[in-house]
């Protein structure tokens, strides 16, 4: 069991957790996923023009908890049941009470993230950001956000859980390209602390492509 307080240096600006499921438990709760979530290909306009997301996507949450990504607002309709063990070991680890989580589901190396920093005024940035990576490593890329950027990137494969601590999402952007030589899908659970979703960011209209 890992334990938050013990294991995570809080001067790093992420901490990344190897294996943190073990192989039949990633796949487990990836079979559970991939077939029991409605995944959607969200539309985005960029320039006046639409196009399809490069990757599937669903948002889970609190009841009531609305998130605008893709220029579309998404709603939380409660934690299915058989998710919470899930994020009960999540919250755990990073000493978090998670209310909300946007997975991704890449289907092959050409669906991709862009760069992008998950600082909108409604996640609480004063906790951190957790993220599950199942199935097929990804190269998770990061940039500062600065004039003479340092550039880090970093494989995260099945079951390796990443926490991006507070100030994380000001100092760097971070992405996912595309890896033509990677078959197999991917998918990623970023679990967030949603502020006052009263006031709903647009920053997500212009998706990361
Ligand atoms: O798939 C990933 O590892 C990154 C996901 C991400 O950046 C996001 O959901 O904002």
């Amino acid at each position: 069991m890992h334990c938050a307080e013990s294991l995570i240096p809080q001067e790093m600006s992420w901490t990344i957790f190897h294996r943190w499921l073990e192989v039949e438990q990633a796949m487990h709760w990836s079979s559970l996923l991939q077939t029991r979530l409605n995944w959607q290909q969200p539309t985005v306009q960029v320039y006046g023009r639409r196009h399809l997301v490069p990757r599937l996507t669903v948002f889970l949450a609190t009841e009531q908890l609305c998130y605008r990504y893709s220029g579309t607002m998404h709603c939380g309709q409660g934690w299915p049941d058989w998710f919470e063990p899930l994020l009960a070991r999540v919250n755990q680890t990073c000493g978090a009470d998670f209310n909300g989580c946007l997975l991704n589901l890449y289907r092959n190396g050409d669906d991709r993230m862009g760069w992008h920093a998950d600082d909108e005024p409604e996640i609480d940035q004063t906790e951190p950001i957790a993220s599950l990576s199942l199935g097929a490593t990804r190269d998770f890329c990061l940039r500062q956000r600065n004039d003479q950027p340092r550039r880090e990137s970093v494989p995260l494969g099945d079951g390796d859980l990443l926490i991006m601590h507070p100030g994380c999402q000001q100092q760097w952007m971070h992405s996912v390209p595309t890896r033509r030589r990677v078959t197999t899908p991917r998918i990623n659970l970023t679990f967030r602390c949603f502020l006052d979703n009263s006031k709903p960011s647009r920053a997500r209209l212009v998706e990361p492509n």
